[in-house]
């Protein structure tokens, strides 16, 4: 049975895949850890750790006994713009400590790269797995160098690091934190909450996205993937559906036909959205690992609204 350390565990990706990770491997194998304390609902083993820190990392790993790292620990796009040298340092000085302890103790990991690490002069279509990575935002940068850094370790010391390409990834436990993509969750929260939602990216910028229970089942997927049918082991591209503001709307007004939608654009998540990708070709992941989305832009939409309705209307 695999003892796995998750950072990052308040992030909205992190408490929902702590849960799932403790039903697969028992609640006392994952040690869920992050720089603040955990909600209070969370329960199982916990440290505060900041992946800054060479040293707590090494004295995580070495106090529970850990042999798997899942590093959701790190600064997202929007927020990278507002503060570079702090995405900078937890991006990299994290997974830099993580590979490094990994690789004296032998542990494997998993590695959450993104659609920001393509730019203006990637194939904005059908983005290919292996193409041109030139991305502009600090946030990009950082996690390209993540993904070569990951490919470095595993070419070099043969270290087990497997990783993917998130899209924006939508979901109703946690909220997003700092994030371009980060509309396509308030646009639902505001619709159940305002009928009408006030959007920050302009209509016709098409971003590729995921509903959170296929980006959890992806990475329990590949972490536990027969890596012989690897070609890449990390960043792999991986999407469920694409759209832009005015086709999420449209769905939302199924539900909620006097849904408005305004529109009052910010130009630095505009620059970074039209410097993405607007839809990615996931051949690699489906043939190398058996990657597999369930939910399209249609049923997503219906069970957000649903699971929202019960958590802020009591409906
Ligand atoms: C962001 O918008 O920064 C993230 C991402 C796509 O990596 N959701």
């Amino acid at each position: 049975m695999k003892r796995i350390l998750v950072t990052g565990a308040n992030g909205q990706i992190g408490v929902e895949l702590t849960r799932i990770l403790r039903d697969s491997y028992g609640r006392d194998n994952v040690i869920a850890t992050d720089i603040k304390e955990l909600p209070e609902d969370m329960d199982g083993p916990f440290r505060i750790l900041d992946v800054r820190d060479a040293n707590m990392v090494h004295e995580a790993m070495e106090r529970t006994r850990a042999d798997t790292i899942i590093h959701m620990a790190g600064i997202l796009s929007a927020k990278g713009e507002e503060y570079p040298q702090l995405a900078w340092e937890i991006n990299i000085q994290g997974i830099y400590n993580v590979l490094e302890v990994a690789r004296i103790k032998e542990a494997s990991v998993f590695f959450p790269s993104s659609i920001a690490t393509f730019g203006p002069t990637t194939p904005a279509r059908n983005t290919p797995q292996d193409t041109v990575q030139r991305p502009t935002s600090i946030y990009g940068i950082s996690k390209v160098t993540g993904e070569l850094l990951c490919d470095y370790y595993h070419i070099k010391y043969g270290v087990d690091v497997r990783g993917l390409r998130f899209p924006g990834l939508i979901s109703h436990k946690a909220l997003p934190g700092g994030g371009t993509t980060d509309y396509a969750v308030h646009i639902y929260y505001d619709a159940v909450k305002h009928g009408a939602y006030t959007c920050p990216i302009s209509a016709g910028s098409y971003m590729d996205m995921m509903y959170m229970p296929d980006a959890l089942d992806a990475v329990l997927q590949i972490m536990e993937a027969d890596p012989r049918k690897f070609v890449h082991w990390n960043a792999f591209n991986t999407s469920a559906m694409s759209f832009d503001p005015e086709g999420i709307a449209a769905e939302i007004r199924r539900h909620i036909p006097d849904f408005e939608m305004r529109y009052e654009v910010n130009p630095v998540l505009q620059r970074i959205a039209d410097s993405w990708p607007d839809s990615l070709d996931c051949t690699a992941a489906r043939e190398e690992w058996g990657f597999n989305p369930r939910y399209d832009l249609t049923a997503m939409t219906d069970d957000m609204l649903k699971r929202l309705r019960e958590k802020l209307t009591g409906e």
